[in-house]
């Protein structure tokens, strides 16, 4: 029996059982299984293929936003309107048959933005270039989910479905659960200080380590987390990524129809024909990227404030000197940083862990 075939066999299962106070433990390995299984799914393709990616492209710019969408909803266009690089658009569907990237600039930021080909539903089956599309997704710093506003809002869950059975998940963190594996002493579950468990209980946790043949295992839970968060922490090779909904196609729909989508968290509404709302569009794929744009400056001199380095939220100075160059952390001394991070006005002498705020300028000094 293949794969597939045994997970449909599970889920057959599943839908057959009852769910009841009796049943949920059972219920719970089933899942793990299922869970386990697809993550088997996606595993000897990484091995064969060299390439790894799905499709060879290399990544250039701060950061790689994939667009991912049903066939014509505009995906191409967009690609043209935004980029450099002209990606032909077409009304047949799958007019795209590879990855085409072209590079957004933004307020000196250069943004990587793949046009992907068209995925169907069972995209991560394999159908169609499903599961090479769904693989890029996986490289990606932000996910574009486009859709075409004038057709059903289901496009949406379809979508999300393919995303999250190869293991990505849309918006969310990673749950707070750490795992220690141990040679012995068997399962020990500890929860943060004052949380309840309200969605999972200790019986489960061990009933699906065991599932997994873990038999030996230290569990801190520092959230309410449920029975599938779990899983995903005990397979580990999950991708956590931002995911922005993009309606096209504004211009054939009424304005109530497209306020009750723009209304939605994480989405934006467009017509790349129209040319609507380009400019908030790009404002709003920079603001999910959540990427902070800093200076640096030479002791002495004025920063170069065309030439910016672009770094996570939240990063430290650490990651600006390997921004920098990656030799510098070793020779790094001190930073003085000027801007909103800093304590004083004149700038504050700083270590490798300070966290730099957006628009900060930094000096940085390193051992002769
Ligand atoms: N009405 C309207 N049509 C649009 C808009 N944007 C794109 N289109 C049309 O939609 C059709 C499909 O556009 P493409 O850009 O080829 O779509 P795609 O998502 O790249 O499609 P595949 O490559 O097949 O996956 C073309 O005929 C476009 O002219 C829009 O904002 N409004
Ligand atoms: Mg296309």
């Amino acid at each position: 029996m293949g794969i597939t075939e045994k997970i449909k066999e599970l889920e057959d299962e599943m839908a057959r059982t009852q769910k009841n106070k009796a049943t949920e433990y059972h219920v719970g390995q089933l899942r793990a299984k299922i869970a386990k299984l697809r993550a088997q799914l996606l595993e000897p393709e990484k091995k064969s293929g060299a390439k790894g990616e799905g499709f060879d492209v290399m990544k250039a710019g701060e950061a790689r936003v994939a667009l991912i969408g049903f066939p014509s909803v505009g995906k191409s266009t967009l690609l043209s309107k935004i980029t450099d690089t002209a990606s032909v658009s077409a009304e047949y569907a799958f007019t795209t048959l590879t990855a085409i990237p072209g590079v957004l600039e933004y307020e000196g930021t250069r943004i990587q933005i793949l046009d992907l080909p068209g995925i169907i539903e069972g995209a991560a089956q394999g159908k169609g270039r499903g599961r090479q599309v769904v693989s890029v997704a996986k490289t990606a710093d932000l996910i574009m989910i486009m859709m075409d506003a004038t057709k059903s809002t289901q496009q949406r869950q379809l979508l999300e479905h393919e995303l999250e059975a190869v293991g990505i998940r849309l918006n969310k963190r990673k749950p707070d659960v750490v795992l220690k594996r141990k040679n012995g002493g068997g399962i020990v579950v500890t929860k943060a200080m004052g949380l309840t468990l309200t969605k999972i209980d200790e019986k489960m946790i061990k009933s699906i380590l065991q599932g997994y043949k873990i038999h030996n295992c230290d569990v801190m839970v520092r959230e309410d987390i449920t029975v599938d968060e779990f899983i995903d922490v005990v397979l580990g090779s999950r991708k956590y990524t931002p995911a922005l909904y993009c309606y096209n196609k504004i211009d054939s729909i009424s304005m109530e129809e497209m306020d009750k989508l723009a209304r939605q968290p994480h989405s934006v509404v467009i017509s790349c024909e129209q040319d609507l709302n380009m400019e908030h569009l790009k404002d709003r794929i920079w603001e999910e990227l959540a990427l902070n744009r800093i200076y640096t400056k030479k002791r002495g001199e004025k920063p170069d404030l065309n030439d910016p380095l672009v770094v996570r939220e939240g990063a430290t100075i650490e990651a600006v000197c390997h921004q920098v160059h990656r030799s510098l952390v070793e020779k790094f001394k001190y930073a003085v940083v000027y801007g909103k991070s800093s304590k004083f006005s004149g700038g504050q002498k700083v270590g490798l862990n300070h966290k730099v705020a957006p628009d900060d300028v930094v000096t940085l000094f390193t051992k002769s």
